[in-house]
């Protein structure tokens, strides 16, 4: 049986009960994809992804590709090629491909309700086939050979990769060395070491187009420092016919290491050497400058902001399927007596379900993971109402910022949350088992530890937050999310039902705006004195963490609000009344557990002061 417990329910009651997706399935954009069809389509990847896709996610663990450095390869075992060929077979990453592009576009709503299911149950596939999302980007940012490349990319089932990090330019993508020097025929030759590169090398396909950030020398006016100098190259495996696709040879791009790691190790993370007269037959790297305009990172970030969605998507599946595996797990270990019966020695013994703690510990899962899937599609819902304005030819401003608000919490509260909960409550629900490899909640977490790191790590997402998403938005996007909130506060939602709830989720709502405008007047404070700015620093994740549990609570009150309704239907929620009184107690916990909470984290935040920044690096 396999390792991945999908909960496609939950994912239809975001998605249509909640956020009423039937009202743009087969509409504008999303034309050839209509409610019946969108629901058919999940229904088939919901068991492509239990069935053949789950099935070589241990194996996968257990068998990592070897780099071989004679021949520069790394190829992946069997059984997960079977597994990646049975997604792509199924052509349903045409829904998340551009139709210029042979794509069927759906919803990004629908989209990363697909995107779960697959990084769930073996998220290397989702990065592995990524290529036509690439290719997405090289097309729009592209001039008419890009758009080629493109479409061949999509035609040949070319891997693609993006190439950002170097051994000393990490977080700090702007202090990336790797140069870009032009040729008289209008290529570039690229040279430097890139590391930590996801996909750089496989055997899924004979070619792998490589999206490289170098900054351009010798051209008067660009490659200057940081990131604006950097700009954006396409870099073949192999050169080819522009027309056919037709290979022809190596190109210098040579994949010269792969990493040992913790987890997820059948996504190959490569050191990439380009342009080394050393390594293998000492070619020249030759790229193409993407769309012929130096805009390196503006372009990248096209692609940044797309693989955060996923990275934020991946770890809170995990945690869905890790939850799930604890809760049936938790229904079958039988374990001591009811605690109202701990006296009696001869006392019938019990399931572990019948404790508080595990009680609490399975509540506790079960809210987040609902939380979080709520506001991955959430988010993807403002992604819906970009992609409809952009239809019609025209700009949906607001919606383009509350997406880039929320990005960061998908990914640095997703991350944060799922990774921390999978270890401290799913394995803890196995007892000693949870750290046998019987089960699959111990390579979840080894697999589920990347997502805090890479693509940003927690502290870069919640300066990016604070500093980018709120103050350079000059609060614009945040002050429309607390208005919805706020609305719901003085809503008479729930019918009564949810009154303490709108309570508590009032004061959260409270902390957090506090902590806002408390981070706000330190950042003001700084003008006058700089060291000021410290107090902002010590406290960005901090407020990207309350500010998720804020949205997080929110959203479960909403689909609480839905479920309520539902039971207080004609047939009181009929086959579903379980999954809806589950709704509401999930919120009900979360608002109960989580808000409260804030109050300290405010306090603390108020409280800041520079004492930790001006002790000497010897007394740590
Ligand atoms: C990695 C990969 O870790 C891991 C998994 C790979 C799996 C791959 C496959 C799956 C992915 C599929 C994707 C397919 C693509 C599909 C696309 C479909 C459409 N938002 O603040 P400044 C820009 S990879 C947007 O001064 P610094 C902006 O242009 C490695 N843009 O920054 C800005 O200019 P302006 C990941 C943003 O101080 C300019 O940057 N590595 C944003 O120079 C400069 O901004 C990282 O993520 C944003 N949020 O540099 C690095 N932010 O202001 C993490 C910046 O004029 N480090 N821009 O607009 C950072 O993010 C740093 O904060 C920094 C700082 C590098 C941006
Ligand atoms: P550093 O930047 O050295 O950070 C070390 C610590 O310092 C972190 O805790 C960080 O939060 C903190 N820190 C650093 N700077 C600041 C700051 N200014 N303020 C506060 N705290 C700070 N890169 C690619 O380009 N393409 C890929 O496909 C890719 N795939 C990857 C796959 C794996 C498995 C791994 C491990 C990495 C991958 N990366 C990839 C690189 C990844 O994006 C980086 O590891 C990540 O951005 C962090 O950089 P770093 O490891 O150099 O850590």
């Amino acid at each position: 049986m396999s390792h991945y417990k999908s909960n496609l329910r939950d994912i239809e009651f975001n998605l249509f009960e909640v956020l009423n997706r039937d009202e743009v399935l087969g509409t504008g954009p999303f034309a050839e994809v209509d409610g019946e069809t969108a629901r058919e389509v999940l229904a088939e990847v919901d068991r492509l992804a239990r069935e053949d896709m789950a099935a070589s996610f241990v194996d996968a663990d257990r068998n990592p590709p070897v780099f071989d450095p004679q021949t520069n390869t790394a190829p992946l075992p069997q059984s997960f090629k079977d597994s990646y060929e049975a997604w792509m077979d199924s052509e349903f990453w045409r829904l998340q491909t551009m139709a210029e592009l042979g794509g069927t576009p759906a919803p990004s709503t629908i989209s990363w309700a697909i995107g779960e299911l697959v990084l769930g149950a073996n998220p290397a596939i989702w990065m592995y086939g990524a290529g036509p999302m690439f290719a997405g980007v090289m097309f729009k940012n592209g001039t008419e050979r890009d758009q080629k490349i493109a479409q061949l990319t999509i035609d040949q089932g070319w891997v693609a990769t993006m190439v950002l990090t170097e051994p000393d330019a990490g977080s700090d993508v702007g202090a990336g060395r790797t140069k870009a020097t032009p040729n008289d025929d209008g290529t570039w030759n690229i040279e430097g070491v890139k590391r930590f590169i996801t996909s750089a090398e496989s055997d899924l396909s004979d070619n792998i187009i490589h999206l490289v950030l170098a900054r351009p020398v010798g051209v008067e006016g660009v490659g200057g420092p940081g990131t604006k100098g950097l700009s954006l190259f396409v870099v073949p495996k192999f050169h080819f016919d522009l027309e056919t696709g037709e290979l022809g040879e190596r190109n210098g791009v040579y994949v010269t290491n792969v990493e040992h790691k913790m987890g997820l190790k059948i996504s190959n993370t490569c050191e990439l050497t380009f342009g080394d007269s050393s390594v293998g037959g000492g070619e020249p790297a030759v790229g193409y400058l993407l769309g012929e305009v130096h805009d390196g990172i503006a372009q990248m970030f096209q692609v940044i902001e797309n693989a955060r969605m996923m990275v934020g998507t991946k770890a809170i599946a995990t945690l869905s399927t890790g939850y799930l595996n604890a809760l049936e797990y938790a229904k079958e270990r039988q374990q001591g007596a009811d605690l109202t019966q701990s006296g009696d020695k001869t006392a019938p013994r019990v399931t572990i379900t019948h404790h508080p703690d595990v009680r609490r510990s399975l509540m506790t899962q079960k809210s987040y993971v609902e939380a979080m899937r709520a506001l991955v599609l959430y988010t993807a819902s403002w992604q819906d109402r970009v992609a409809m304005a952009a239809h019609n030819g025209e700009e949906d401003k607001l919606a383009e910022a509350v997406n880039d608000l929320l990005l960061p919490i998908v990914k640095g509260y997703g991350s944060e949350r799922s990774w921390t909960l999978l270890g401290t409550e799913s394995l803890q629900t196995f007892g000693g088992s949870g750290f046998l490899q019987e089960y699959p909640i111990e390579q979840y977490v080894r697999d589920a530890k990347i997502d805090t790191l890479y693509e940003g790590t927690t502290a870069i997402q919640g300066q990016d937050f604070f500093f980018r998403k709120i103050v350079k938005d000059q609060g614009k996007a945040l002050g429309h999310v607390a208005e919805q909130i706020q609305a719901f506060i003085d809503s008479e939602a729930g019918n009564g039902r949810l009154k303490n709830e709108r309570a508590l989720l009032a004061a959260g709502l409270d902390d957090a705006q506090a902590m806002v405008g408390h981070l706000i007047n330190d950042l003001m404070s700084a003008q006058e004195e700089i060291t000021n700015i410290y107090k902002v620093g010590l406290n960005t994740s901090r407020l990207l963490m309350a500010l998720g549990d804020v949205v997080c609570a929110w959203l479960l009150l909403r689909g609480a609000e839905v479920a309520l309704e539902k039971l207080g239907g004609p047939d009181g929620g009929g086959k579903d009344k379980a999954f809806y009184e589950g709704k509401v107690a999930a919120a009900q916990f979360f608002a109960a557990n989580v808000l409260p909470k804030l109050a300290a984290e405010r306090v603390i935040a108020e409280a800041t002061d520079l004492s930790i920044m001006e002790i000497d690096e010897a007394s740590f």
